[in-house]
């Protein structure tokens, strides 16, 4: 009898590892947003972070660059210095087997089914990217809700940022604004690009609510698709690199015709 509960015992620890606790989950309804330190071991970041090199140095397309972006701070053009900085690897999934097993682990996959159901499907369409942050040039990311461009029945996906390295407020880390994901805005709080306008009084009471995220190498950031984030540039000698997957409940499909309904979609195998 003794034997038999602690084997029940050790199941049941283990099982909580794999899975969000009570606060971690109330976190996230409060703050949309909540971190798991050292969810993906050395190993496996480590084999991300070889194949990552390899492909910016070729650099294997699709890639995006920081010109592409038109965030301050980013070079005019692709013939300008720095044009050619790449930003993101984009098709992350599609890279190498590692981002399948990633997305596929029962402790990813075991949290998503907490906050959105199962089965949890993975689209393609966004995100699905190993974001870099180069040293010589680099952009800012102002503050934004990243469902403004996605196009789902409901605005409740939520993302996953695995950090492949440290981040830092230096190196260019996220910073997230605590419980803007269950807050309603107005249209003219935004500039054209629909980022916050940080000179707004009410705007800039909020941005000073902010947490920046630091991460090690192998902590998680899940964090909702309506949650505000920003990030800054990366004023170190080093490169920054993070793999970032989004994730959407069976239920929650993206409308036709748009660019969320562009690329096929990955059903989680369920845990
Ligand atoms: O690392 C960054 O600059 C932030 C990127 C970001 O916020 C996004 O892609 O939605």
């Amino acid at each position: 009898m003794s034997t038999q509960m602690s084997v029940t015992e050790k199941l049941t620890e283990s099982l909580c590892t794999d899975r969000f606790s009570a606060e971690e989950l109330h976190q996230f309804q409060q703050d949309g947003f909540v971190i798991v330190r050292r969810m993906a071991e050395a190993q496996l970041t480590d084999t991300m972070l070889e194949v990552a090199q390899a492909q910016l140095t070729a650099p294997v397309p699709p890639v995006e660059y920081e010109a592409d972006v038109h965030y301050p701070g980013s070079p005019e053009s692709r013939q300008a210095a720095g044009g050619e900085t790449v930003r993101r690897l984009l098709q992350a999934h599609a890279r190498h087997p590692v981002f399948t097993q990633w997305v596929c682990r029962p402790e990813l996959v075991g949290r998503l089914q907490q906050l959105l159901g199962t089965p949890v499907v993975m689209p393609l369409a966004h995100h699905n990217c190993i974001m870099t942050k180069q040293p010589c040039y680099s952009s800012q990311t102002l503050w934004h809700q990243d469902i403004r461009f996605w196009s789902f029945e409901r605005p409740d996906l939520v993302s996953v940022w695995l950090a492949l390295g440290t981040e830092s407020v230096e190196n260019g880390c996220l910073s997230v604004i605590p419980g803007t994901h269950r807050l309603q805005f107005a249209a003219d709080w935004f500039d054209a690009g629909t980022f916050l306008d940080p000179e707004q009084p009410q705007n800039r009471e909020l941005i000073a609510k902010r947490v920046a995220v630091e991460l090690s190498p192998g902590d998680v950031l899940f964090f909702h698709s309506r949650t505000f984030h920003a990030a800054g540039s990366n004023q170190t000698e080093g490169s920054k690199f993070s793999v970032v997957f989004t994730f959407r409940s069976v239920d929650n499909s993206p409308l036709p015709a748009t660019r969320s309904a562009s690329l096929p979609e990955m059903r989680l195998p369920a845990v």
